[in-house]
């Protein structure tokens, strides 16, 4: 039998030594044991001797390495250009006294020599730097930042550009002139307070979001994020453009141009920025045709696409403009996404697929609807909370106010907007403001109208500021109504816009608080202390501009001129106008804020008012929640890109 081949890791097959190979001479068997023992114990020194040699002899390299000095250590070096980069020693060693010798001395001096340029230099630096007054450095920052924006700008204009669309230039955007004197001098007055707030704003608060009237700084609020992005600016554009006020339309385009910059790290939230400043921009770009606004408009659009990326598709409630993180409200029940923001987009991103050509922004909203669509709601309600994880809904709180309201105000408006095509939209409306004439609106004692809030299957009999646009918007929705219902949709809006003058005319200030009751004994007015402020909201002012076109009872422009008034008397600075804490009190304190939508809406709203119908008629152009107006699509038969079916 033949000894088997071992197979040593290699695999290669070591042949078997040959029978009897194997066996030392005879002669060698013969050596005593003790010779065998001083033989082994000699070879065992000598392995041992190998072994060691092997492994703990210096490493050559390191030893080199030592040689060089500190100078070989890696070194981050900066540049003249300011430019990080490391600095090696990647130096040969060659023997001592020769040429490369020689070399390797003038290489470490140079590179000393460097070092030491650098230091003096970084020193000198922040020697003048600290001589500079606060002034100077911020001079200093300023053309850094002119200079990234001018880089930027350059990048702009280097992109393709957005492909050219049918713009509507539906008729109505005159002058509205009124033709009685004395509803002119009332508008005239109206633009003067336009004047005065964007003025004050332009001395005093220039760039920032808004305006602290009284400290006569700028002021910005977590809803813009912590960047200076103009909010005022940009919701005021279509105001100051209808007004006539041309100078400083075209001084808010300049800093536009020059400065609103959408690549920054700011968390800001995708509702806010999408009615102020999308739809600012857009509403700008149909009144005055000037590119840059569609431009910008479409730019901001794309940051705020990453706000989608949940599971679901309904958008987180805020995003950071530059990682595209988002999330949700602190405060919103189990981590929801609120029925009022994810529900108010609608208007905005069809106009943006519209002139881009770009179905994504349209997809997204329609995606929005289709979910709701199949959801489950409570007594036909929606709440106003949604896990844009689960698909779920929060808490079974149901408003027409606050967290709900401008949710029905676009199912309405996509209607209107798409020339009465979108019937889907129209029927949600119509479904959703049937469930809420059963189950969220009443009379109360007296006869006044009024919507309360659902809150897990309970009414509580109360109503907010921001609940009385839904007299306008029902007035708004009358025709077109489902079984001829639009003289009572009509009456509806009525009966509201009267309960909210009443909420005015209950208070000293003659201006409305935030909330009102219509509790034991109490009608339309405010009960707690921190409901009793009026922070130049336009819901009232709103209602009784839609009545006004609707009906044309002078009641509303009566109305409208007591509010007015009262503005001019409570809230004008001479910084600018303010908000004020508590309208029951014939000596109120102000809360320092000028806010955008004072601009953007209270006063478009009331010039509106006292204008002519022909000013943005209502057929042609429609206004979105932050009362910028957006012309209707008169698509015709033709669909928008990413919409499955022609319409
Ligand atoms: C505005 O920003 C918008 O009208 C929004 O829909 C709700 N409220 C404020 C003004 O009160």
């Amino acid at each position: 039998m033949t000894a088997p081949a071992l197979l040593p890791p290699s695999g290669r097959r070591i042949p078997a030594p040959a029978p009897g190979a194997a066996s030392f001479p005879h002669h060698r068997a013969t050596l005593r044991l003790s010779e065998k023992f001083i033989l082994l114990l000699i070879l065992g020194a000598f392995i041992t001797l190998c072994f060691g040699a092997f492994f703990f002899l210096p490493d050559g390299s390191k030893h080199k390495r030592f040689d060089l000095g500190l100078e070989d250590v890696l070194i981050p070096h900066v540049d003249g250009m300011g430019r990080a980069g490391r600095q090696s020693g990647a130096h040969v060693i060659h023997g001592e006294g020769g040429p490369h010798e020689h070399r390797h001395r003038q290489e470490e001096e140079s590179l000393r020599s460097r070092i030491r340029a650098d230091h003096e230099r970084a020193l000198q630096e922040a020697r003048e730097k600290l001589r500079k007054s606060r002034e100077e450095l911020r001079a200093e920052i300023q053309t850094e930042k002119n200079r990234v924006a001018q880089r930027l700008r350059g990048r702009e204009a280097a992109a393709p550009p957005l492909p050219p669309v049918p713009v509507p230039r539906p008729g109505g955007v005159d002058d509205g002139d009124p033709g009685d004197p004395r509803v002119r001098e009332k508008r005239d007055k109206i633009r003067e307070m336009m004047k005065h707030a964007w003025d004050s704003y332009r001395q005093y608060g220039w760039g920032h979001n808004e305006l602290k009237p009284l400290a006569r700084k700028g002021h910005s609020t977590n809803i813009f994020g912590n960047s200076q992005m103009g909010a005022t600016i940009v919701d005021a554009l279509d105001t100051l453009f209808m007004m006539g006020l041309h100078d400083e339309f075209r001084d808010g385009q300049a800093w536009i141009e020059q400065n609103l910059d959408f690549s920054v790290n700011a968390e800001v939230s995708v509702f806010e920025v999408n009615i102020r400043f999308i739809g600012g921009l857009l509403a700008a770009y149909y009144l005055s045709g000037q590119e840059v606004f569609k431009a910008k408009a479409v730019q901001l659009a794309e940051k705020l696409l990453p706000a989608f990326n949940t599971p679901t598709g309904i958008p987180w409630a805020m995003v950071n403009l530059k990682s595209g993180v988002g999330r949700n409200w602190g405060w919103a029940s189990a981590g929801s996404s609120i029925l009022a923001e994810f529900g108010t987009l609608h208007m905005e991103f069809v106009h943006l697929t519209y002139l881009t050509g770009n179905p994504a922004y349209y997809q997204k909203v329609m995606h929005i609807r289709k979910l709701l669509a199949k959801m489950e709601r409570p007594n036909g309600l929606y709440p106003n909370y949604l896990n844009p994880r689960t698909g779920r809904w929060g808490q079974h709180h149901t408003s027409v106010g606050g967290l709900g309201d401008s949710f029905y105000e676009y199912l309405l408006k996509a209607w209107l907007m798409s020339d009465k095509t979108d019937t889907e939209a129209r029927k949600t409306y119509d479904d959703a403001v049937e469930a809420i004439e059963r189950h969220l609106i009443r009379k109360s004692n007296s006869g006044l109208t009024f919507i309360g809030e659902w809150k897990n299957g309970h009414l509580e009999r109360k109503m907010g500021h921001l609940t009385c646009f839904a007299g306008g918007m029902f007035a708004l929705g009358a025709d077109g109504s489902p079984g001829d219902k639009a003289g009572h949709y009509l009456q509806l809006g009525a009966e509201i816009a009267h309960t909210c003058h009443e909420s005015y005319d209950r208070t000293v200030l003659k201006l409305g608080p935030e909330a009102f009751k219509f509790d034991s004994g109490l009608e339309a007015v405010a009960v707690r202390q921190n409901e009793k402020y009026y922070i130049l909201r336009p819901e009232v002012i709103e209602t009784y501009w839609y009545m006004w076109r609707f009906t044309h009872d002078p009641k509303y422009r009566q109305w409208g001129w007591e509010a007015t008034q009262a503005i001019d008397r409570y809230c004008r600075v001479s910084g600018g106008f303010s908000g004020v804490k508590d309208v029951y009190s014939s000596n109120p304190t102000y809360d320092d804020v000028q806010q955008s939508f004072f601009l953007a809406e209270t006063l478009k709203y009331l010039y509106l008012l006292f204008s002519s119908d022909d000013l943005l008629p209502l057929d042609s152009w429609v206004f979105n929640t932050e009362a910028h107006p957006l012309p209707v699509l008169h698509l015709g038969n033709a669909t928008l890109p990413g919409s499955e079916s022609r319409r």
